[in-house]
């Protein structure tokens, strides 16, 4: 379905590729806005994150265009992809071929993004992921970056967290989303550096990220006494896993990953959320000024504390934008044609350094991000069992 903002509702505007229709080359037409496509996950199982990246669009949208960073200004052109591999292919193409995008911001999920990223590729349009974290998400193409750390980057702080909490851990149950890329290849490096740590990992239990029940998987692992549980799964399995954890009386530490890195958590496991260690590659703490003002326009627009997904979702934002910005000093950017201006912010982007919420980020020649900085959170839920947040560690 097309959301609010998107190329249908502007069909009676002036915004270019909506009004100039598919296909046709826009040499010599000048724009009125620049379209930026947006394709997230905002109906489904993914939507606890796509809706907090939407968050993020709508603060960089609202910044951006106020601070004047391009002539003409950007429009966000949103799409829900909808939480499978099939709807992401739809938004892809529709913000492509109809809505004439500059470049996408999206898909939520690494699972998506390995369907729907071939089809930017190959039509020369950038795509900047603002969560995608599987490892080989920049290698499907030239024309794909990702401002989202991959888990090899992150995952493996929460086990070395948990090991300076506990450096008696020896036994490790290890649960992942077997129907899930991203789930896959976090478990893949949780694996390694359990393993790297000197842990035995005495049994790995698989679900599925549909599934609510994991009452068999679970007592399979606690006939095993572990005392640590590893998880790679999306928020709604792995809330219910860890519900199902505490409810079968399991008294150890629990790591999440990246899965798991969503206030929208809390309603699935509610007070069994607790103690729940996760790597992060955004803290709202980060006391730079760039971080500290963004917040501020974040808390000033939706009343909440930005999280990770908002703050990646911005980020991704803020590199096209401030890659049109560069790229508008020599070149009329209203009147360039669309196919040489999607080549040239690609190349733009992957060339800049940026001061961003995440902190300064910059990117390898394929396109993965290189930041500097990552937290170690640990839920600490209300006495109400409903709301909480997630404490820094160290
Ligand atoms: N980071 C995951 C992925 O790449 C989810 C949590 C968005 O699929």
């Amino acid at each position: 379905t097309v959301q609010h903002l998107s190329c249908l509702v502007l069909l009676g505007t002036t915004l270019w590729g909506c009004s100039q229709s598919q296909g046709t080359s826009s040499a010599g037409n000048s724009a009125s806005e620049l379209p930026i496509g947006v394709a997230l996950a905002l109906t489904g199982n993914a939507s606890l994150y796509g809706q907090e990246s939407l968050n993020g669009i709508k603060v960089a949208e609202t910044r951006f265009n106020a601070q004047k960073l391009t002539t003409p200004p950007i429009r966000m052109v949103i799409q829900d992809t909808g939480s499978d591999e099939a709807g992401a292919v739809n938004a892809f193409q529709t913000l492509i071929n109809q809505a004439n995008v500059l470049g996408i911001i999206g898909p939520t999920l690494s699972q998506q993004a390995f369907s729907a990223d071939p089809i930017a590729e190959r039509a020369g349009v950038p795509v900047v992921a603002p969560s995608n974290t599987a490892v080989g998400i920049p290698e499907i193409g030239l024309f794909i970056s990702r401002v989202s750390a991959p888990v090899s980057v992150v995952a493996p702080a929460a086990i070395k967290a948990a090991l300076k909490l506990n450096p008696q851990l020896k036994r490790v149950a290890v649960f992942y989303a077997q129907d899930d890329a991203f789930s896959r290849s976090e478990t893949e490096i949780f694996q390694k550096t359990l393993k790297a740590q000197g842990l035995e990992i005495v049994t790995v239990q698989k679900g599925q990220t549909t599934d609510t029940d994991f009452q068999s998987q679970v007592s399979n692992a606690l006939r095993l006494n572990p005392d640590l549980v590893v998880i790679s799964g999306l928020a709604a399995d792995g809330g219910n896993l860890i519900r199902q954890l505490r409810e079968l009386n399991y008294k150890g530490l629990i790591i999440g990953g990246n899965g798991v890195n969503t206030v929208n958590l809390f309603p699935v496991c509610r007070a069994a959320c607790d103690g729940v260690l996760v790597a992060q590659a955004y803290s709202p703490e980060n006391p730079s000024p760039t971080n500290q003002t963004f917040r501020q326009a974040f808390e000033a627009q939706l009343q909440q504390v930005p999280s990770q997904f908002s703050a990646q979702a911005y980020t991704a934002a803020q590199v096209l934008v401030e890659s049109l910005n560069a790229l508008g000093k020599t070149n009329d950017l209203a009147t360039m044609p669309r196919g040489e201006l999607r080549q040239k912010l690609n190349q733009q982007l992957l060339q800049g350094t940026y001061d961003t919420p995440l902190g300064e980020i910059k990117f390898t020649p394929n396109g993965d991000v290189i930041q500097r900085q990552f937290y170690v959170g640990q839920i600490q839920m209300n006495p109400d069992g409903n709301s909480g947040k997630f404490a820094l560690l160290q």
